[in-house]
């Protein structure tokens, strides 16, 4: 039986592929030598490995002895759950169990007799040990799916939960969000946290028993319908922001909020059939080990890997003592088919960090002049790249494709728009911060080693979203037309927020300083006669005390 499952397992596309060994033997022409590999485990079945807790205390049914009726058949009220009789006991535990063909046991939570109040009830599994997805979670519930449950999970070992995904029968009514369905989400959204009405309506309780987390889905977005290209999503997991995390948990949460309901409203007069009954929990992933092991093996209770490329820690997060000469690194899937292992090297070791002149003269004694590029995959590139070309004519190396913002020979400096984060190492993700100058009120969109952007006339702050004293913000900086001190309106108008005088009735231009009565003019009303005195003005804008000529 367990070989069977072993077997299905190497089965699973998922499973499937490259990056199954971390180093090899070869033979070159410096004679034998070890080749190392981004490497990882393989997907296994986590449930066997999740410590369980059920909450709240009391939650469980059989303690008192309580009886419960099903959907089906409401007022046959024969089933006994009773905590202290092995048959007829619901522990969590039977949510872990290998079952026999068609019996299924499950864990049973007490009936909703204290209806209002809410029924509920959190699953939490733990691993400490972060996790990756490689599969479906599934949540097979007899008697029917929740109504309203959401699902969690936490990165930290418990410290801190986010949602993960919603389930409803109405999902604008239980979360004030609208329905989504993966299969609908996009190559930019693949990581987007929704709610679904898929699970949660009523179809029998016999029928459609299961609650999934779509992991497939939401790979086929990348690696298409059958999972097929999975060197696209290898990709897309080393270059999308926040995309392998999303599939990294150390611990899920169910969140039970409201039982199966048979398709009707509460029936208040029997409410010994609405309950929770979860027969299985089913997670396959792998143990995240940051491309740094192939096995991971279960010992003093905890996952662990065994790491290779001289890294340590539970997930291979760090180098070895003694092989810190350069940063530690995750290994990457890139460049495809082996990836790069990013091993560890020790303090004054030349392995993977071969010296630039070294590594030129080998190129250049080899290389076909006609192509002058060549990659190759070890370089120092402060973890911002893992590839290198050899620009013939320069006769320099320098990375290619430099991440996370930065650009350069080394990936040393920050790209235009950016600018480098005074309390980052070189090698750190966040080395370079983006300017975010204000579009409007900047020259440009980069700005100085500090973080300046270079401001328009009138524009002031360091990202040149304040105006200077004399200006007003209207979709940029603009000098006051009006103000309390040099640019005053006249004739009892009022300053509008810098913009323009309102002026009392009789009066107009800039600063009202005109009576719209001029003795030309015996048509005072008239709304044509707007005209703006350009003497007027300048010796308003002068500040100087202005009477009218034209005033009685
Ligand atoms: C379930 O867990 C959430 C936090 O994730 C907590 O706020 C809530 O009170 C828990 N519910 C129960 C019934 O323990
Ligand atoms: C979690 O795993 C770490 C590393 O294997 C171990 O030291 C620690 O004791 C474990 N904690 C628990 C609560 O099992
Ligand atoms: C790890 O260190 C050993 C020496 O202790 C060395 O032989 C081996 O090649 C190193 N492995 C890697 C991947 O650097
Ligand atoms: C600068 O780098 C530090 C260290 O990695 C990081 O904690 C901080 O968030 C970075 N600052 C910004 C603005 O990104
Ligand atoms: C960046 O610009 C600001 C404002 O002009 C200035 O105060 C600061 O000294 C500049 N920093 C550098 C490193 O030039
Ligand atoms: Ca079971």
């Amino acid at each position: 039986m367990l070989h069977l499952v072993t077997i299905l397992l190497h089965c699973l596309p998922l499973a499937m592929g490259h990056y199954d060994i971390c180093k090899s033997w070869v033979t070159t022409d410096n004679g034998p030598s070890w080749e190392f590999y981004a490497c990882q485990p393989r997907a296994m079945r986590m449930k066997d490995y999740a410590l369980v807790r059920v909450d709240p205390a009391g939650i469980t049914c059989g303690d008192p002895p309580e009886r419960f009726c099903t959907h089906e058949n409401p007022y046959l009220c024969s089933d006994e759950c009773d905590a202290s009789n092995p048959d007829l006991a619901h522990p969590p535990k039977l949510m872990f169990d290998t079952e026999d063909e068609g019996l299924a046991t499950y864990w049973q939570s007490v009936t909703w007799s204290r209806y209002p109040e809410p029924l509920l009830a959190n699953i939490t599994l733990s691993w400490n040990k972060s996790i990756e997805l490689t599969d479906d979670i599934v949540i097979t519930f007899e008697y029917g799916r929740p109504t309203i449950m959401m699902l969690e999970k936490s990165l930290d070992n418990g410290r801190t939960w986010h949602p993960y995904q919603y389930y409803a029968d109405d999902c604008m009514e239980a979360f004030g969000m609208p329905a989504r369905r993966v299969r609908d989400l996009s190559t930019t959204s693949a990581n987007r946290v929704l709610c679904t009405e898929e699970y949660s309506r009523w179809v029998g309780s016999k029928k459609e028993k299961n609650v999934r987390f779509e992991v497939r889905d939401r790979f086929a977005i990348f690696a298409g319908p059958d999972l097929k290209n999975m060197d696209n999503l290898y990709t897309r997991l080393e270059s999308a922001k926040g995309l392998k995390d999303f599939f990294t948990v150390t611990d899920l949460r169910m969140r039970l909020l409201r039982p199966a309901l048979g398709g009707t409203y509460v029936q208040r007069e029997n409410l010994y059939k609405y309950f929770y009954a979860v027969s299985n929990i089913e997670v396959i992933g792998r143990c995240k080990c940051n491309l740094h092991a192939n096995l991971c093996t279960f010992k003093e209770g905890s996952l662990q890997c065994e790491c290779e490329h001289n890294t340590t820690g539970q997930d291979c997060g760090k180098c070895k003592k003694n092989f810190r000469s350069r940063s530690w690194r995750a290994g990457s899937y890139l460049p495809l088919p082996n990836g790069s292992p990013n091993a560890c090297a020790a303090a004054g070791s030349a392995f993977g960090m071969p010296s630039k002149s070294s590594k030129v003269t080998r190129l250049k004694s080899d290389s076909d002049p006609v192509t002058p590029v060549r990659t190759f995959k070890d370089c120092e590139c402060y973890g911002h790249s893992n590839r290198c070309s050899y620009i013939d004519f320069l006769n320099v190396v320098t990375c290619v494709s430099c991440k996370h913002n930065t650009r350069g020979q080394h990936c040393q400096h920050c790209r235009l728009g950016f600018y480098r984060n005074g309390s980052a190492e070189l090698d750190d993700e966040n080395v370079c911060i983006e300017c975010n100058c204000n579009q409007i009120g900047s020259v440009h969109d980069r700005c100085n080693e500090t973080g300046y952007c270079e401001c328009k006339e009138g524009a002031t702050g360091p990202k040149c979203d304040d105006c200077l004293p004399d200006y007003y913000w209207r979709q940029g900086c603009f000098p006051n037309v009006c103000d309390e001190e040099l640019l005053i309106c006249q004739n009892g108008g009022t300053c509008h927020q810098n913009q323009r005088c309102i002026c009392p009735a009789g009066y107009k231009g800039v600063l009202c300083e005109q009576s719209k009565c001029d003795s030309e003019s015996q048509d005072c009303d008239s709304a044509s006669s707007t005209y703006l005195s350009l003497p007027a003005l300048l010796l308003s804008a002068l500040g100087l005390q202005l009477r009218c000529s034209l005033d009685f």
